[in-house]
């Protein structure tokens, strides 16, 4: 299995803030042992300077939700019609002169977040682009022959349609479910499930972190960390948040190759609720540890402004990408910038 990857130069991962003006300013063309041109991005990965190659916007996908085509059943019930469609041919640049090949639900790495209500009518139109076999699973209640497991869905435009009530209430993963699995996973076909619960779960500002990994080099061992799959996105480009207003964080780590991940939030403890099945937080922390798959819904709340870590507390994955900035402010609509708060 060859897969294209183009190391270009010597990867920038310290911790550091360039200004965009010196990310834009870092960029550098190189031409590639198969005589293609590839310009980085310069320091920091930035979709405003990479839009040409860039497909994936991780402070956009922290607070996008799919609730998918929306229609009545006969019966009253709620129908929610997605299309989902697998790619295994693309090419993103993970970090500054680090290309990989990525395989996308609908192009991007982790895939759509599918939201619904408990006991609506789940309907996914999956078809797959890709050039080897694929499916998707979901996590959570449903027929066997829902299961994406069994029911191979051919490479050039096989189809299936999956169907299921959404059930049970919480956040569940979804992915590839062909063999060999941890390559499938690896390059990226997996997103996030989310449902609510018939009586909705109070306002929040709410967001979806997937925590994941990246094998560059294909050796079985992941050489970046990320929550949503860009290396140091969020401490480059911190998440604004207000103080005083709960946060709801929906978090499922999908690490392959290592045993476990974790979470830990500074300044700040948050309830944390396994799978979001239960109404009762199982416990009030500042650090959880997940295994592959294992997720759940984290809620807090910031009393004073500033800048906050949160971070793997399992330090080599911090110091690899998974780290990202709160920055909490008392104005809503205050824009803060780092400096505001010292580095
Ligand atoms: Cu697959």
């Amino acid at each position: 299995m060859v897969l294209v990857l183009i190391v270009i130069f010597g990867v920038s991962i310290g911790l550091m803030f360039p200004t965009l003006s010196e990310a834009q300013k870092g960029q550098k063309t190189f031409v590639t042992h198969t005589g293609g041109v590839i310009t980085t991005s310069g320091e920091v990965i930035d979709p405003v300077y990479v839009a040409s190659t860039m497909e994936f916007d991780p402070m956009e996908y922290l607070r996008d939700f799919n609730y998918g085509k929306v229609s009545k059943l006969p019966d009253g019930g709620i129908l929610r019609e997605f299309t989902i469609i697998a790619e295994d041919d693309k090419i993103m640049e993970v970090s500054p002169g680090v290309f990989y090949n990525v395989w996308t639900f609908n192009g991007t790495v982790p895939g759509p977040t599918i939201r619904a209500t408990e006991g609506d009518l789940v309907r996914i139109h999956f078809i797959n682009n890709g050039s080897k076999q694929h499916t998707m699973h979901f996590h959570g209640i449903h027929p066997a022959e829902m299961d994406g497991v069994f029911e191979i869905v051919g490479s050039g435009g096989g189809q299936f349609t999956y169907e299921f009530e959404a059930g049970p209430v919480g956040i569940h993963p979804y992915h590839c479910h062909v063999m060999p699995l941890e390559e499938h996973i690896v390059h990226g076909l997996y997103g996030v499930f989310i449902v609510d619960p018939k009586e909705k779960r109070p306002a929040a500002d709410e967001m979806v972190m997937v925590l994941n990994g990246l094998d560059t080099d294909f050796d079985t061992e992941n050489n970046f960390y990320a929550a949503n799959t860009i290396p140091f996105y969020y401490q480059h480009h911190p998440i604004q948040i207000n103080t005083n207003q709960l946060i709801r964080i929906y978090v499922v780590n999908m690490v392959e190759f290592d045993p476990i991940n974790n979470f830990h939030l500074h300044g700040n403890l948050y309830h944390y609720y396994p799978t979001g099945t239960d109404t009762v937080p199982s416990s009030y922390t500042d650090m959880i540890t997940l295994s592959q798959t294992e997720r759940g819904i984290m809620e807090f709340e910031y009393t004073y402004p500033g800048k906050y870590l949160f971070h793997a507390h399992k330090v080599e994955f911090s110091e690899k990408g998974w780290i990202g900035i709160f920055l909490a402010k008392d104005k809503p609509g205050e824009e803060l910038v780092e400096s505001d708060y010292g580095t």
